[in-house]
């Protein structure tokens, strides 16, 4: 059997998450290839070192340009920040590596056009970490669609809201400056509703939105570690220039209306996505805080014992949980990682498409694009105008 032999560029809160689904895959899953821990990359030498060691790779490379060019890697996985992931892709999609890469795919979407246009001329496999798409409820949640279900779609409503930045003395992290995040709560948050919105709904036709940043100063971080991180106190300010909080509506192609908001200003909310999908004929809705369960009305029930139905998708027969326990044992947040990377592993192993792939990347950026116009203009955005 053919070894795919694995480069991970990252080893913090996202690098952890993919080298754990690294280690449970083949354990878990019948992979039609083995998978090698090869190398992974970070700029810190001796905290690599100990990541490398805990996590279970084999090698560490302080520089990704040396990563992307080893003979010995087949494939590259970009969990670093969104300022990095232009560059890298680039290269080691020149290189003939296939790549993964963690959302949003870039700063902004000239950026994402020019990575997805390099995958395509290298003809790689290019896959993007919208890692909610497989949570097996929201798989469920698609069979439902597809399956006609949920009839014809007209409304969508999604938010993800968090809470980790409301004190003013929390530190000017990345995710807060746009030089290296390219966007706030909306391409951090809003990117993964985008997503599962397009996913179920198809493409966006226009959208108008509001942004705010409530403060517009923070101390500048002495360190970071995964969403916490730490400033000492009366030392230097920096500026926030990203947005706190986004709010926007849309109209899809499918003539479906939707309704977004993305915050990290949602006092009590910690990682709080919510999505529902009312259509003509049924209606769902998915709340990763209960990952495991969806809520499913359908218009054809009997008269008098109409209601929403929670379906606990963990059982059996749900999609990836024949991989894991017995029925009814419930997965994680961690698990979402191991599903969307068995998907890219086999898409390479038997060279069949990725999805989401790097042109859903693309349209995902297009929509954060277009709400940020929209709220800088204070007026409604086509898509197809970016
Ligand atoms: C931080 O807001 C964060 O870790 C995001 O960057 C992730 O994409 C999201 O899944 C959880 O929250």
């Amino acid at each position: 059997m053919k070894t795919l032999n694995v480069g991970l560029i990252g080893y913090k809160f996202m690098g952890k998450a993919h080298s754990n689904a690294y280690a449970r895959l083949p354990m878990f899953f019948d992979l039609s290839v083995g998978l090698n821990r090869k190398a992974i990359c970070g700029r810190d030498g001796e905290w690599l070192k100990r990541a490398a060691d805990k996590f279970g790779w084999e090698d560490c490379e302080t520089d990704w340009k040396k990563l992307v060019s080893r003979p010995d890697i087949d494939m590259v996985d970009i969990t670093s920040p969104s300022n990095t992931h232009k560059e890298i892709a680039i290269a080691a999609a020149a290189e003939g590596k296939h790549v993964f890469c963690e959302k949003p795919l870039a700063l902004n979407l000239a950026d994402a056009r020019a990575m997805k246009e390099a995958a395509d001329k290298a003809g790689i496999k290019a896959q993007i970490g919208f890692n909610y798409r497989f949570a097996p409820a929201v798989q469920l949640a698609k069979q439902l669609i597809d399956t006609g279900k949920i009839g014809a779609i007209r409304h969508i409503r999604a938010s993800y809201l968090q809470d980790f930045i409301i004190d003013p003395d929390f530190p000017l992290v990345w995710r807060l400056q746009k030089d290296i995040c390219g966007s706030g709560s909306l391409g951090d948050l809003g990117a993964h509703f985008i997503d599962l919105a397009r996913f179920f709904a198809g493409d966006f036709r226009s959208v108008m939105g509001m942004q705010k940043t409530f403060i517009e100063e923070r101390p500048l971080a002495d360190s970071m570690q995964g969403l916490s991180a730490s400033a000492g106190s009366g030392g230097p300010m920096g500026k926030v220039d990203v947005d706190d909080g986004t709010t926007f509506i849309a109209e899809f192609e499918n003539g479906a209306m939707g309704v977004f908001e993305a915050t990290r200003f949602a006092q009590g909310h910690k990682n709080d996505l919510s999505i529902e999908v009312n259509g003509d004929k049924g209606s769902f809705k998915f709340s990763f805080e209960r990952m495991n369960e969806l809520q499913y009305y359908s218009a054809d029930d009997e008269a008098g014992l109409q209601g929403f139905r929670l379906i606990q998708a963990s059982e059996g027969g749900h999609p990836y949980m024949q991989a894991w326990w017995p029925t009814g044992h419930v997965i994680g947040y961690e698990h979402t990682f191991v599903h969307e990377l068995y998907e890219f592993v086999e898409s390479i192993a038997n060279d069949r498409p990725t999805s989401p792939c790097f042109g859903d990347g693309v349209e995902c950026s297009r929509v954060i694009e277009a709400v940020e116009l929209s709220a800088q203009r204070k007026a409604l955005v086509e898509i197809k105008s970016l």
